[in-house]
């Protein structure tokens, strides 16, 4: 099925396709009709060491929150969907 879904700039998650966590994530956003900018850690080396360097450690899915002058690095795929149930936009 089609869906139009509201980006939501600022935020990255970081995941793998066939990760279990990531897919559970990736689906709970697409029935909340979000979209958010991907970034694939076995297909891009470089995002997998931003990971590790940024969040500290290589565990997915993982939810890079860029807020006005802090970056918050949120592991837990439980906790991702959460906030994304508790933001205000959406
Ligand atoms: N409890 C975590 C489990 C996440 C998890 O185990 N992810 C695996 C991939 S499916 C992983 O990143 N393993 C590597 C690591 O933990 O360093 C969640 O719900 O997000």
């Amino acid at each position: 099925m089609f869906k139009i879904r509201k980006n939501i700039p600022n935020h990255q998650l970081f995941y793998f396709d066939t990760c279990p966590f990531c897919i559970k994530v990736r689906f709970a956003l697409w029935k909340m009709g979000i979209k958010v900018k991907m970034k694939d850690i076995l297909l891009r080396r470089e995002n997998k060491a931003e990971l590790i360097a940024g969040g500290g450690k290589k565990q997915v899915p993982c939810l890079r929150i860029e807020k006005s002058n802090e970056i918050e690095w949120l592991y837990e795929s439980d906790a991702i969907i959460k906030y994304f149930q508790n933001l205000p936009t959406v």
